[in-house]
């Protein structure tokens, strides 16, 4: 039995660091009965090509980034609220797994387009890549950043200041490379291996978000598989999430010094707790933005996510 497994990044990437053990994990629990194929980005498609096969049962599992996955289902797009997610990622990782709000609302609603939310994890911070520093949102005045489809993200750079482009993944090397766009955001494992700070000059932490992506199955495949399979994955996913916690905390660590090494001239910019506060501000109507574009629903597991980041800082 064959199962595939498709990447929005290239091989080498966090999401294939993820799909490489799932295979391993997969291939060894069950005897060799199961082999994973992974096609890494570029083979089948753009993000929402993947998620549509997979709606469609053509292929088993994919990776979705919410920043995409919210131009189709408008709930996800809860996840490109800036500062949403806690500082501490032991808050994060018990959320993004265990969480009555994704799993229950969040995953319901992917179910009505057949798609099963097996986990979420995130892939690192957002960091800026322009050519001129950004430290204020006036610095941003006529600068055209890419963002992921998702429209709240479009909003957000909106209230920031900029001037947002949703284009594809693949497309955004040329883009910046022809100067159609000025800038644009990702982790920094990402932006090492698309090589994005070859056409930018600054890098810029900015602390507004971290990339968050969703593992999806087919729905109606998975409930057709026999118990046992549909243990060995549950059980499998729960075993990954500290791996992929650990795996792309050191992926961005490593890659960084990588960019360091390629171009020494490279300007990393990290924003004060004072600057940061200014782009808080200015994207405070993102709350209310979310339910005019996604819904009160969407409203509603906004402000349930926040109360569960608030209770799980406590612990
Ligand atoms: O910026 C994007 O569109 C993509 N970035 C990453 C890190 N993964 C996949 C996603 O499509």
């Amino acid at each position: 039995e064959e199962w595939k497994f498709a990447l929005e990044e290239v091989s080498g990437s966090v999401q294939d660091a993820y799909a490489q053990k799932f295979k391993q994990l997969i291939e060894e629990k069950s005897g060799g009965k199961i082999s994973v194929t992974v096609y890494p980005y570029g083979a089948l498609g753009e993000s929402e090509d993947l998620t549509e096969l997979v709606a469609n049962g053509v292929l088993q599992f994919t990776h979705g980034s919410t920043g995409i996955l919210g131009s189709t289902a408008p709930g996800m797009q809860v996840f490109s609220v800036p500062y949403l997610l806690s500082q501490d990622n032991a808050v994060n990782l018990k959320l993004l797994t265990e969480s009555p709000t994704i799993y229950g609302p969040v995953a319901d609603k992917l179910k009505t387009r057949n798609l099963r939310l097996l986990s979420m994890y995130p892939e690192g911070d957002m960091v800026w890549t322009t050519n001129k520093v950004v430290r204020k949102p006036a610095d941003f005045a006529n600068v055209k950043m890419r963002v992921m489809a998702s429209p709240m993200l479009v909003e957000t750079y909106k209230s920031f200041g900029a001037v947002p482009t949703p284009l594809p993944y693949s497309e955004v090397y040329g883009a910046l490379q022809l100067k159609m766009i000025d800038g644009q955001e990702n982790p920094v494992f990402a932006i090492e291996e698309m090589k994005f700070y070859e056409v930018n000059d600054v890098m810029t932490w900015s602390g507004h978000q971290q990339f968050t992506v969703a593992v999806l199955s087919s729905e109606s495949w998975y409930q057709g598989l026999p118990a046992e399979q549909r243990a060995l994955i549950d059980e499998t996913v729960e075993e990954l999430a500290p791996y992929i916690f650990e795996t792309q905390a050191k992926y961005n660590d490593e890659r960084l010094e990588k960019i360091k090494q390629a171009k020494p001239g490279i300007q990393l910019v990290r924003l004060t707790e004072d600057e940061q506060a200014a782009f808080r501000k200015a994207s405070q109507p993102m709350r209310e933005k979310l339910v005019q574009l996604a819904g009160p629903e969407a409203g509603s597991v906004l402000k349930a996510l926040e109360q569960e980041i608030m209770e799980l800082e406590k612990q």
